[in-house]
């Protein structure tokens, strides 16, 4: 094949793949998965990938390979599905890009050009994990983590780092407005801002580390108060969702994306690891918040609300659901974003009141088998008497 030959059959299988439609595949009552994913390593513009220059590249080769999309903050605007996908490259390196769609469940297409995020403090190795927040102070905030190696790691430890949130505001997702890094006693990754002004605060889900991976005497999804996002500083901190022994949160916990609130509580999405043989696995989980305090839980069901399903489970970090993002339609719709195993982005569907059922009426966890037994035994006993 000569290089119109290639150009074109790499035009036509990348336009075949955007345009593919989606259907929903799976429904257990409360949400419906989606056949294919969303966003993939083949969704990035060939523009990105290859030099289309037959002078400068006649053997038409990939000159910057894209490995994965996934981990993307969320936000309707006008009428597009708006993500802010993290894609990472070849290099390892994530960056963050655009990517639009006219009904949330597929044609995702990337902008252009990715996001030119400018640098606050230490030039960071790198940034992931977005999560958009559109606050009641007119910006759009993107809150995300900015990891740098350790400076104190000893010669020869090339994996410690360190992690900080690093907070950026926009008005339309092209040019961004880099704040200070949050000033915290601890490492900080999972950082959510709160959509509304809480005691004429701006509000922080956290989540407290001990180390870069580890989680350690942090104890779980926190909550600060901030005064000056501009300078923002975590003074005070509480954790107001724990980790637990023996659940599916045990090693680690993070806020996903930032809540939504309902008249019923405020809905939250978030994520819980467990260790085993295989490493850390990574599912989602879901909780309620009081309207008049969205840092005291008032409903949690027991265990994952999505864990990874049949090709879910295979991928560059094996095992793995995280969201950072979701949206609700005026309708009450709801378009739940997570990524699988650190590769690609999906979508599953539900509704504001299908997912408040879901935390309202799924019993909370008990901790021990025996009260898992009666908590089963209380549904066996309900239908078989329906059946009298
Ligand atoms: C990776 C993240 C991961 C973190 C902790 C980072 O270097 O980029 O995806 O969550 O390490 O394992
Ligand atoms: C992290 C997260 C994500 C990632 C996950 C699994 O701690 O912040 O970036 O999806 O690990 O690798």
């Amino acid at each position: 094949m000569d290089f119109k030959e290639k150009l074109s059959c790499l035009k036509a299988s990348h336009a075949a793949l955007l345009e593919k439609k989606n259907e929903p595949i799976y429904q257990n009552g409360v949400y419906e998965r989606y056949r294919n994913p969303i966003l993939t390593a083949a969704h990035a513009p060939l523009f990105w990938r290859y030099d289309l220059d037959e002078k400068t590249n006649p053997l038409l080769e990939e000159r910057f390979g894209i490995h994965a999309t996934f981990n993307s903050g969320a936000v309707k605007w006008g009428d597009k599905y708006l993500l802010c996908v993290r894609v990472e490259g070849a290099d390892r390196k994530s960056f963050f890009a655009m990517a639009e769609s006219p009904n949330g469940v597929d044609n995702f297409t990337f902008w252009p050009r990715p996001v030119v995020l400018p640098e606050w403090g230490e030039s960071a190795t790198n940034v992931y994990d977005m999560r958009l927040t559109v606050h009641e102070d007119g910006w759009v905030y993107g809150i995300f983590c900015v990891e740098r190696k350790d400076p104190d790691a000893p010669a020869g430890d090339l994996s410690s780092a360190v992690a900080a949130a690093g907070i950026a505001r926009t008005k339309d997702f092209i040019t961004w407005e880099r704040l200070p890094d949050l000033k915290s006693a601890s490492q900080q990754r999972n950082v959510v801002l709160h959509p509304e002004f809480v005691d004429g605060k701006y509000a922080l889900y956290t989540r407290p580390q001990d180390g870069f991976i580890d989680a350690g005497c942090g104890g779980g999804i926190g909550w600060a108060l901030i005064d000056d996002i501009t300078h923002a500083e975590v003074k005070e901190e509480k954790i107001i969702n724990r980790r637990f022994y023996h659940t599916i949160k045990e090693v680690k916990n993070g806020e996903g994306p930032a809540p939504i609130k309902t008249s019923r509580g405020w809905l939250h999405l978030a994520h819980g690891v467990r260790g085993c043989a295989s490493g850390l696995r990574y599912v989602l989980y879901m909780y309620m918040t009081a309207l008049d305090d969205p840092s005291r839980v008032i409903a949690e069901p027991a265990g994952f609300f999505m864990v990874p399903n049949d090709e879910e489970i295979i991928g560059d970090v094996a095992n793995v659901l995280f969201s950072n993002g979701w949206i609700e339609d005026p309708d009450g719709r709801v378009f739940i974003y997570y990524a699988s195993c650190d590769t690609r982005m999906h979508v599953a569907t539900s509704t504001v009141d299908r997912l408040v059922d879901y935390c309202m009426n799924t019993a909370p966890d008990g901790f021990r088998t025996s009260d898992s037994v009666q908590r089963l035994l209380s549904i066996i006993d309900k239908n078989l008497a329906l059946e009298k």
